[in-house]
């Protein structure tokens, strides 16, 4: 599409967001002012959500004598008899696991969405009610009470991909959303060290999937292209990379609220995770292995986050703005017990963080891509 016809098409943009129709390249700023603004207080546009985060490069030199969260236990065993997601052991509802040997899925004993709830709607004045459908499901990543995704061979991540896009095919015939995502570490509320994550489908778009739906469904249409295809190139080869291949772009985005955030971009076309052929797939469990390696030699510790997939809903329409991503929110900010926290100007305001994201993807660069264990060879499945 011709970048006039993309401009009035468009008829100026959302409120402070950049015109998609200028070209990537112009659009960045000369680097005076790159440097006098990236060193001091400024904001900065998360086209993806459309919303802003304020900066604070100064503030990471501030004392620190607030709450410290313990290191996350090490040394786990491989087997726990306690543990509820461990093979062959008793769940809470009383159910005993298979004695699975690669992955295992089951419906949340206590799950959030159930597939019956009443489809009714209510609307009286202000007040709005309608009823949600759903499922929730644990992903036991592995037998191995102490085996996390990063100490994982590549194809015993593959595998867990491979479990992601199944129960995204599976799901995505009942449900409109379905949403794959790990909690990983007690700081993130994980209940259990036992690698594994969830998937939770509903009827309803929730927040986050219909804010991304319609940032990408506008630059679509003014442009013609994936806004995250257009970010990836952008970020090509830049100053927040953090590993990059054929198929994959791991980036700290510009616009990260979390101190080490990152955002994993499928390179070529793809709405959902289904979509991936072999080598994105082989790719993709290598890339994963390389990002959460770096994350847990940062502070020599397991890393906590919560990541989590998005990829096109299942509702009519067509999805051609989609393109499959996977968020990475570490909480973590300047050690291993000192954690960003969300609150005060945060929830009252907008969003905002200290260390810029060039500093965080400069420091993910440095780190090895490699976990000590790793090197002796001990990779298990
Ligand atoms: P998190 O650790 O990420 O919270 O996930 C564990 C899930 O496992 C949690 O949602 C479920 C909890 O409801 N669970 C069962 O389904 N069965 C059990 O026996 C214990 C925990
Ligand atoms: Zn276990």
């Amino acid at each position: 599409m011709a970048e006039a016809a993309a401009r009035s098409k468009r008829g100026g943009g959302t409120a402070g967001s950049p015109s998609p129709a200028t070209p990537a390249k112009a659009r960045r700023p000369a680097p005076p002012a790159v440097l006098r603004i990236f060193s001091q207080p400024h904001r900065r546009y998360n086209p993806l959500i459309d919303e802003w985060v304020l900066v604070s490069p100064e503030r990471t030199n501030r004392p620190w004598l607030g709450r410290r969260d313990p290191a996350p236990p090490v040394n786990l065993p491989a087997y726990d008899p306690d543990c509820y997601l461990c093979p062959g052991n008793v769940r809470a509802n009383g159910e005993t696991n298979p004695k699975y040997a690669n992955t295992f899925v089951f419906t949340n004993d206590f799950a959030a969405l159930r597939p019956d709830s009443a489809m009714e709607r209510i609307e009286e004045g202000l007040l709005r009610a309608e009823g949600e459908q759903g499922t929730c499901r644990v992903l036991c990543f592995s037998p191995r009470h102490d085996l996390t995704m990063a100490g994982m061979s590549p194809p015993a991540v593959r595998r867990i991909i491979d479990v992601w896009a199944d129960q995204t095919e599976d799901l995505g015939r009942r449900f409109r959303w379905v949403q794959l995502f790990e909690n990983r570490g007690e700081t993130m509320g994980a209940s259990n060290p036992h690698p594994h994550g969830q998937v939770w489908a509903g009827s309803a778009l929730p927040r986050e999937a219909a804010r991304e739906d319609a940032s990408q469904r506008r630059w679509w249409e003014a442009t013609g292209r994936e806004l995250l295809l257009d970010y990836a190139m952008q970020e090509n080869e830049g100053p927040r990379v953090v590993h990059e291949d054929d198929d994959w772009l791991i980036v700290v985005p510009f616009w990260a609220l979390w101190p080490f955030e990152t955002l994993v971009i499928a390179k070529r076309p793809a709405r959902r995770l289904t979509d991936l052929d072999d080598k994105q797939r082989q790719s993709l469990a290598e890339s994963l292995i390389n990002l959460l390696s770096r994350y847990d030699n940062l502070f020599d510790l397991p890393f906590p986050y919560s990541m989590g997939w998005h990829q096109a809903p299942f509702d009519s329409g067509d999805h051609d703005h989609w393109q499959l991503h996977a968020h990475f929110y570490p909480p973590l900010l300047r050690s291993a017990t000192v954690r960003k926290f969300v609150v005060g100007y945060e929830m009252l305001a907008e969003n905002q963080r200290d260390l810029t994201p060039e500093e965080a993807a400069e420091r993910l660069r440095t780190v090895s891509s490699v976990r000590p264990d790793r090197q002796a060879a001990t990779r298990s499945a």
